[in-house]
């Protein structure tokens, strides 16, 4: 293997995001052999101490407690961020006009505005030979790759409903201490850009079709929250515990979105259904390996949903793994989207999902909070909204 066979990896941030992109980083190598092949030089964050202990167990080569620097390294050839959501235009932009190709985690950014600097940026650097992706991990997940096919292939013909939802309950008990998710300055928004970008780009991905308009609303159950820092103080929520709202597709589909960290006993249930003139198709992630399908062109005495069981090598991703039937999980997801974004840097293509779907998804969810401020007035997404 030669130096152009290697691509030197910087990651910013090694918490929950941080670990499932280091295990992808560690595996995505073996299993599929791309070109170029990840070399994980240096993890960065702010604490030295931590960092170099999340290092050693994450797999990282060195240590950064400074962004700045890790960007400047001629070892770091590509910038994964994986930091809240406040930070990620300044790192992407820096990164992508230092010539490095950046991965960024969901949502793009906090704003429309901000998704828009970092496209523009994105676009620059892409005229260079420079490539971004964000880091919707679920367009990675074999079942749903699959139901993109299909419909691209017209199995479900004319899609009239897309009915969305995303599903968590982990902040359920009022007193779950304050974090960074629940405060708007860090994350942005709550349910709606943490998990409801993941529908919203979903969305985009299986039906290809854009959304429109919406009329939403979000709801903040739980106002305050004790601080973790054992002061006994409590803190304030700024965000939404949870949104709902109607879209629009430019196919003409009408769809309907639920995101909420409230839903009792639904752990990480993001699910997706679509109808179609032809047929229709049902995905649930708590059991990630299925799809449902209809068929209306069967015989309709023995027509019905029948399960797809997305684990075989005809299926996408799924030649590199186990022997049919063996199943994939939420990890997979990560190791897929390194996969994707090393070839795309080898072939010299842009990847997808871009920063300009990234932004696509940041309309929504601006055009959503209007819609939800404005008592769910609709509102149509092609207005700017902030
Ligand atoms: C938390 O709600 C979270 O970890 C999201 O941030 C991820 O994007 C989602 O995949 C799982 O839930």
């Amino acid at each position: 293997m030669t130096e152009n066979d290697r691509l030197g990896v910087g990651m910013v941030g090694y918490s929950f995001m941080g670990a499932a992109h280091s295990q992808a980083w560690r595996t995505v190598g073996r299993i599929f052999d791309p070109r170029p092949q990840p070399v994980m030089s240096a993890l960065c964050g702010r604490h030295a101490e931590n960092t170099t202990t999340a290092a050693e167990r994450l797999g990282w080569a060195s240590v950064e407690t400074d962004w700045e620097k890790l960007i400047e390294r001629p070892d770091v050839e590509l910038v994964d961020i994986c930091t809240p959501g406040d930070s990620h235009p300044e790192i992407a932009i820096a990164a992508l006009e230092a010539g490095k190709h950046v991965l960024c985690e969901k949502p793009l950014a906090n704003s429309v505005a901000a998704a828009s600097a970092m496209t523009e940026a994105a676009d620059r650097a892409s005229a260079r030979g420079i490539r971004s992706m964000v880091g919707f991990n679920y367009r990675r997940v074999p079942a749903l790759a699959l139901a993109r096919r299909m419909v691209a292939d017209g199995r479900l013909g004319t899609i009239r409903h897309v009915r969305a939802q995303y599903l968590q309950d982990f902040i359920v008990d009022p007193e779950s201490p304050m974090m960074w998710r629940l405060d708007r300055e860090r994350a942005g928004s709550g349910a709606l850009g943490d998990i409801g970008a993941h529908i919203v780009d979903l969305t985009r991905f299986v039906t290809g079709q854009e959304i429109t308009g919406v009329s939403g609303m979000t709801e903040t159950f739980v106002h305050e929250r004790p601080l973790d820092d054992g002061s006994g103080a409590y803190g304030r929520v700024t965000v939404d515990d949870a949104a709902a709202f109607l879209a629009r597709l430019d196919g003409g589909a009408m769809a309907t979105f639920e995101a909420t960290r409230f839903a009792t006993g639904r752990k990480n249930a993001m699910r997706l259904e679509l109808n179609g003139s032809a047929g229709s198709l049902a995905f649930d992630f708590e059991s990630m390996n299925e799809l449902l399908f209809h068929d209306r062109t069967e015989d309709a005495e023995t027509a019905g949903f029948r399960r797809i069981l997305a684990t075989e090598p005809e299926h996408p991703y799924l030649h590199a793994w186990w022997p049919p039937g063996h199943g994939l999980g939420y990890e997979h997801t990560f190791t897929h989207q390194m996969r994707d974004l090393l070839e795309a840097i080898g072939t010299g293509d842009d990847p997808e999902p871009s920063f300009a779907d990234g932004l696509a998804v940041q309309r929504v969810l601006a055009a959503v909070e209007h819609s939800s401020r404005e008592h769910s007035v609709w509102t149509e997404v092609s207005r700017q909204h902030t």
